[in-house]
């Protein structure tokens, strides 16, 4: 009973260990723009968010209502103000549902000139959309304080392997579809044999 605890525990504990990852966005290092724009992510993964001059921030939105902040849940980063450079410190949100999440840039007039992002995009809810639709938004609203996610000095990531995503670029097109998925599925492809060797080990004892 008491070895079997033990194992499944074991088991758990490499699973998660191996999988969590951190994926990198941008904000504001290309331009009034995220970088990826469109990245997928497992439950248990940290978006970290890296924030570049001048002034941006990152806010969740509902897919129908882009440029407000989510009716319910979500984030806000606050707003960074950055000298030059990255900032020293970003902002981490765990994705706890593989659900399509948007977010936009809550400084003025940059939601509505393109300033959006998506985590696991879906068929029907796609960046293009979201993108369209803020365009022809009249206000950019942002929440009044930070919530939602921590924000940390660079480099000392929470997640437990911190599989940071090295300057993850964009695959694909332009056309906003394209998904990034680099890091994540090789920690993904490693944890696999990681575990059978465990069961493997324990078996043998
Ligand atoms: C990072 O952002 C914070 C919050 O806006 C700001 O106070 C700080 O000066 C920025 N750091 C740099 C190096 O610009
Ligand atoms: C995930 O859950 C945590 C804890 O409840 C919450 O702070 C965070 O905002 C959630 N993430 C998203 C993307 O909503
Ligand atoms: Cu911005």
């Amino acid at each position: 009973m008491m070895q079997m605890t033990t194992l499944t525990t074991l088991v758990a504990g490499f699973a998660a260990l191996a999988t969590a990852a951190t994926i990198q966005i941008s904000v504001g290092k290309d331009g009034i723009v995220y970088t990826p724009n469109s990245v997928t992510a497992a439950v248990g993964d940290v978006i970290e968010y890296q924030f570049f001059p001048p002034t941006h921030s990152v806010v969740m939105a509902d897919f129908d209502s882009p440029c407000t902040p989510a009716k319910t849940g979500g984030f806000f980063s606050g707003a960074f103000t950055t000298s030059s450079g990255m900032n020293n410190t970003v902002f981490q949100v765990t994705v706890n549902s593989t659900d399509p999440i948007f977010f936009y840039c809550g400084f003025p007039t940059h939601c509505e000139s393109g300033m959006v992002g998506v985590i696991n995009p879906s068929t029907d809810q796609t960046l293009d959309a979201f993108q369209s639709k803020a365009s022809s938004v009249a206000n950019t609203v942002a929440p009044s304080a930070p919530f939602g996610g921590q924000i940390v000095a660079a480099g000392s990531s929470s997640a437990t392997t911190g599989t940071a995503s090295p300057s993850p670029t964009p695959t694909g097109n332009s056309g906003g579809g394209g998904l990034y998925s680099g890091p994540a599925s090789s920690a993904r492809a490693l944890a696999i044999p990681l575990i059978g060797a465990v069961v493997v080990a324990v078996l043998m004892v």
